[in-house]
Formats: structure tokens, sequence, C-alpha cells
């Protein structure tokens, strides 16, 4: 049996659109830090036959088995029987198929001896689930079309620029259109898609120079440029994309109000209610205090930075 570990990743420039056609391409390029201290666990071993537990149930989940269908195309796999835990909610806006499918596509390489790079762990990791790609790495990644093909990389190393993140959970439940059905309805529906298209590669851009320099007032405004434009084109869809709730909008207040007093934070959210503050180092506890607070925030999860997926 092998075992791998992987953290979620938060996007600070959103990938959100596909290129048409198979292998899960995205339409833009994206950068995002790994938080350690959200864990996907997933073990694989040599079975009878193919099975799938997702956090203790038994799951025919089409995503993965389409993943390790395609794997088995190019290596020579035995059937195998995957076992995933996460330690926070699965499909909430909280990038659990990110951690997932990184987490899979680890223990797979380490059970079978395939000796794949972490650049190929990471095309394959993107084929289940885009945002996968990033959480092969640790610290700050970008997942960019390198020499023709769609894989993520480290731009920089997570003790370079040790940001920590305050996670104000507002509701737990699963989001009510998962995140590939949502994108897709998007890019056929939104007057603003190819706007978003063209907007987010000069972002993407400026997100690389802003933490390579490790400025924090620019990868703030960039970053909630960058989810704010996600959400107005997610608004612009139809049927319309609503992933906020009261309390997401009453967190972002208090963020604004940590700003205007001098606190140097920032907010994201993604495909669910969610808030995660993104703070400069040392300030994380003190805003996930002032966020614990908030009305309808249900609890706070603060962390650094995190590794990339790996074996245990
Ligand atoms: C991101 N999200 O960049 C964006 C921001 C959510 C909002 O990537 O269809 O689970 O499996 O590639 O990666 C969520 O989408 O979608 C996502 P698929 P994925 O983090």
């Amino acid at each position: 049996m092998a075992t791998a570990v992987a953290h979620p990743n938060i996007a600070l420039v959103k990938y959100w659109g596909k290129q048409p056609g198979p292998g899960n391409v995205p339409a833009t390029p994206s950068l995002s830090i790994t938080v350690a201290a959200l864990t996907t666990t997933t073990q694989v071993e040599a079975a009878a036959k193919n099975s799938i537990r997702i956090d203790g149930v038994p799951r025919a989940d089409p995503k993965v088995q389409a993943l390790v269908d395609a794997m088995r195309g190019a290596f020579e796999l035995p059937p195998m029987a995957v076992t995933t835990d996460n330690d926070f909610p699965t499909g909430a806006g909280l990038a659990s198929s990110a951690s997932g499918f990184a987490a899979l596509v680890t223990a797979i390489d380490a059970k079978f001896d395939l000796h794949l790079s972490p650049s190929a762990r990471s095309a394959w990791a993107r084929r289940g689930s885009a945002s996968a790609a990033r959480s092969i790495f640790g610290g700050f990644a970008t997942l960019a079309e390198r020499d023709g093909e769609w894989t993520a990389a480290e731009l920089l190393d997570r003790d370079a620029w040790p940001l920590e993140v305050a996670v104000a959970v507002t509701d737990e439940s699963a989001k009510p259109v998962p995140s590939s059905a949502g994108m897709e309805r998007s890019r056929t529906t939104s007057p603003f898609y190819e706007a978003w298209c063209r907007s987010t590669e000069i972002d993407y851009a400026t997100a690389c120079r802003a933490v390579t320099t490790r400025d924090f007032d620019a990868i703030a405004r960039i970053a909630e440029h960058s989810c704010l434009k996600l959400h107005a084109l997610m608004l612009s869809s139809r049927p319309a994309l609503v992933y906020w709730n009261p309390a997401t909008v009453a967190v972002m207040d208090a963020v604004r109000e940590l700003q205007v007093a001098g606190t140097p934070v920032f907010f994201t959210i993604d495909a669910g209610p969610q808030v995660k503050a993104v703070c400069a180092p040392g300030h994380g506890e003190r805003v996930a205090n002032v966020l614990g607070n908030v009305p309808g925030v249900v609890r706070t999860v603060t962390s650094g930075l995190g590794a990339g997926a790996s074996v245990v």
C-alpha cells in the first residue's frame, strides 16, 4: 500500500473556464498558495477489483475513475482500491478536488513505481481536476502553458514569503453547482467570458511579479480584483451562479475594516461561501479571531503555507 498527502490550494489569480476539447485544459493561467492546515490523505493498493472510498463512503466517482482509466492507458496498472479522507469539508469551496487528485496521482506513482517527475504528476493531476496540478507543489504555484503542456510549477518557496491564511467557514454543505459544470455554464452563457480570459492573462503576469518581489499591497490588489471579477462572471452566467451567502459578504466587510485600520490582509472567495483572508506573516491568528466573531461564521482555520504533495 502507498499513502500520499496533499493540501488544497487557494487561487490568487483564479482559473475558471476550460479550452474546448478533452484533457481538462484551462483557458487561462492561474496562481495559488498551498494551505498547510487542510489535508487530504489517500491510500492506493492493488486489489481484485477497482473501488473508491471517499471520507469512509464507497463511491462510484466518475472523475476519479476517468483519471485512473486514463493512467491505465499509459502505464501497466492492475485494479486498485483507492481510499481518500479529507480533514475538512468536501466539495464546499475549500478545493478538496485539488488536494484529492494531487494525492491520488502521487499515491499511484509511489505504489506502482512509475517514477514520474513532479511536473509529470502535475500534468496527470490536471486531467483529474485542473486546480490539482497546483497542489503537487508547495508555497506559491502557477498553472500555465509550458512547452506546449499545461502543468504547474513552484513560483516561490513557502519559506521565502511565509504568508498566513485565516479561513472563515460560513457553511459546510456541498456547493449547489460543481465547479466543472459552473465554469462550462460561464463559458457558454456569460457575455463577459471573453473579457475574463483576456484580462486574466494580464492579471497573471501582474501577480507573478508581485509574488517574486514579495509586494503585499500589489498581490492584495490583484487577488481581490481577480476574485471579484470571477464572481461577476459567475453572476452574469445564465442561470446565475451565486456562491455567496450573507456571512460571506459580512466577512468581506470585516476584512475591509481591518485593511482601513492598517492590517495587511486581503480576501479571496472560490466556488463556495467560505472567505479566505490572506495575511502578511504574523497576522493570521488576530485576523482569524476578528473573523470568528462575524455573525454567520461557523468556525475559522488558521494556516501557514503548505508543502507539495508527498508520500508518507
Ligand atoms: C481556482 N476554482 O483557480 C478556481 C477558483 C474555483 C474558483 O479551480 O473542472 O475543481 O475539476 O478542473 O479545479 C475549482 O475548479 O475544476 C477551481 P475542474 P476545479 O482554484
